[in-house]
């Protein structure tokens, strides 16, 4: 039973998180994801739309995954290596070299895999501000309109 590792925040869970899960599950019997907790997300500098319950609920029923964990700090991926017996550790390929230091702390193997481009969660909510300021605009141009009509009453 080889047993892989990863984390992340999974806010607006879109295709690159399912294929990253995906390919994570991959590599081996049983997939463990950290999910990050709001309070670490801010630790980050990151603030989800989605609370951590949500976030974890949706990780969860993904089909890939075996089990949700939450993830509150940077030091507690060593420990949950050797507490679930983990091989494996993965993530994104934006990560590229930061986690090398656990496969020589723990003996685990550490991999990244390539991020799915031109799709992200900032680009998500970048689409949906972009649609209600477009409303906005059309709203803000049918009461203008609206006014000048009265005006000329
Ligand atoms: N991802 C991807 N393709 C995308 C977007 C994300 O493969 N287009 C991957 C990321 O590389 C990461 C995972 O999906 O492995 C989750 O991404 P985020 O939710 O952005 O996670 P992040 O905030 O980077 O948290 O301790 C590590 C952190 O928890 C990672």
């Amino acid at each position: 039973m080889k047993t892989v590792l990863t984390y992340g925040t999974f806010d607006l869970f879109h295709a690159g998180h399912i294929r990253l899960l995906k390919r994570a599950r991959s590599l081996g019997d049983r997939l463990i994801v950290g999910c990050s907790t709001d309070e670490f997300n801010a630790l980050k500098g990151k603030q989800s739309v989605f609370s951590y319950e949500d976030r974890a609920l949706i990780v969860g029923a993904c089909k890939f995954v075996d089990l949700v964990i939450p993830e509150s700090s940077w030091q507690q991926k060593s420990d949950d290596i050797r507490k679930y017996d983990v091989d494996i550790f993965t993530i994104g390929d934006d990560w590229i070299g930061k986690f090398d230091h656990l496969s020589e702390e723990t003996g685990c193997a550490v991999t990244y895999l390539t991020r799915t481009p031109d799709i992200s969660t900032t680009d998500v909510k970048s689409a949906i501000q972009q649609l209600c300021d477009d409303k906005k605009r059309s709203i803000l141009g049918a009461v203008d309109h609206l006014r000048q009509c009265v005006d000329r009453l």
